[in-house]
């Protein structure tokens, strides 16, 4: 069942305050090296202890992500007004501590874009007008880089399932009418530092939720503040580091693995001091893909634990719901 909770007022910052036990570094974050030919049976391991892991040695160069990032530093470094002409998010454009549809907030500034050039809709004109056609050009290089990388990842994934055809999944990503979206965020430093100092208090950037794509990957600059929950339910800050990914099971690929994958819960803590950048690609597939457990990962006699449903279906319900809220269990037979 899906708890939907009340519609949270804007402001006060009191509803970005929030009471968090403080949670340690976790430093046994799967880590995955995609030269190694271990690879394919790590990715799968992770994605069952964690639904989250590490790449490194991934073929995306540093140099891309750094040009990326100074790009997106400048956008946000613009006059509200500025970055305001290609606001409020319709998903896509300038969002400020809006967070979707139904009244989530957060500590946070962002561009949401179609991962797909070509859809390029009104407001994401806005974000590119003439004179930033350098940060137009950074998105689109980095976001081919990415989108190569996750491809591969995705049929290391098959790999290690030992399903065929290993293009399985990534297909669905590689498709040209593949639902995918590109996000930029920008957590400003807590600029109250008493607000922090309270014992156990914590600002949240992006509130805990699952994602309801297939795959996202995550490239964030040297500032902490992503937290992770493991299975047992406890939190664990993720240590930052700028050169690798992260990568997160979506609740669709928990689907198509029937459960064995699950999305992972996450959210993002502002910093007392440094302004935290993160780029994220959510890889998901065509609007009318059928999203279910994929048949040859189906043991004998094994049923599917959700209902049928197509991806249009599911993104539709999640714009209705709340970021906590739990999507799948919509979706779940009772
Ligand atoms: C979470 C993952 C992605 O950032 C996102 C988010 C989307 C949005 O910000 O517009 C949603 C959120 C995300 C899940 C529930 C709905 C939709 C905000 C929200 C409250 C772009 C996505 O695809 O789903």
């Amino acid at each position: 069942m899906v708890v939907q909770s009340q519609p949270a007022a804007l402001d006060p910052l009191s509803n970005l305050i929030k009471s968090c036990k403080p949670t340690s570094l976790f430093t046994e974050i799967p880590e995955v090296d995609l030269t190694d030919p271990a690879a394919k049976t790590q990715i799968v391991k992770a994605c069952e202890e964690y639904g989250f892991f590490k790449v490194v040695n991934h073929g995306v160069s540093l140099e891309l992500m750094n040009k990326l990032e100074a790009e997106a530093v400048k956008f946000f470094s613009q006059s509200q007004s500025e970055k305001d002409k290609a606001s409020p998010p319709d998903p896509f454009g300038y969002g400020s501590k809006r967070i979707g549809p139904n009244g989530d907030v957060g500590w946070i500034e962002y561009i949401l874009l179609n991962a797909n050039p070509q859809l390029t809709s009104h407001k994401t004109l806005a974000i590119f007008q003439e004179r930033s056609q350098k940060f137009r050009r950074a998105v689109d290089e980095y976001i081919v880089a990415v989108k190569k990388m996750s491809y591969q990842v995705m049929e290391l994934m098959a790999d290690g399932l030992n399903i065929k055809p290993r293009n399985v999944m990534s297909k669905l990503l590689k498709d040209e009418r593949s639902d995918s979206c590109f996000r930029l965020n920008h957590y400003p430093p807590c600029p109250d530092h008493q607000l922090q100092a309270l014992s156990g208090r914590n600002l949240i950037g992006f509130g805990e939720h699952t994602d309801p794509q297939i795959i996202s990957v995550l490239r964030s600059n040297n500032t902490s503040g992503l937290q992770i929950q493991l299975r047992d339910g406890t939190w664990v800050s993720v240590p930052s580091d700028q050169s690798s990914f992260f990568l997160n099971v979506g609740d669709a690929l928990q689907v198509m693995t029937n459960g064995r994958f699950k999305s992972v819960k996450h959210r993002v803590l502002a910093d007392t001091n440094k302004s935290r950048i993160s780029m994220i690609y959510f890889g998901g597939p065509p609007l009318s893909e059928k999203i279910a457990p994929l048949p040859t990962l189906l043991a004998e006699e094994e049923e599917s634990l959700y209902k049928e449903f197509t991806w249009c279906e599911y993104k539709m319900s999640a714009y209705k719901s709340r970021l906590a809220d739990h999507r799948l269990g919509l979706f779940e037979k009772t």
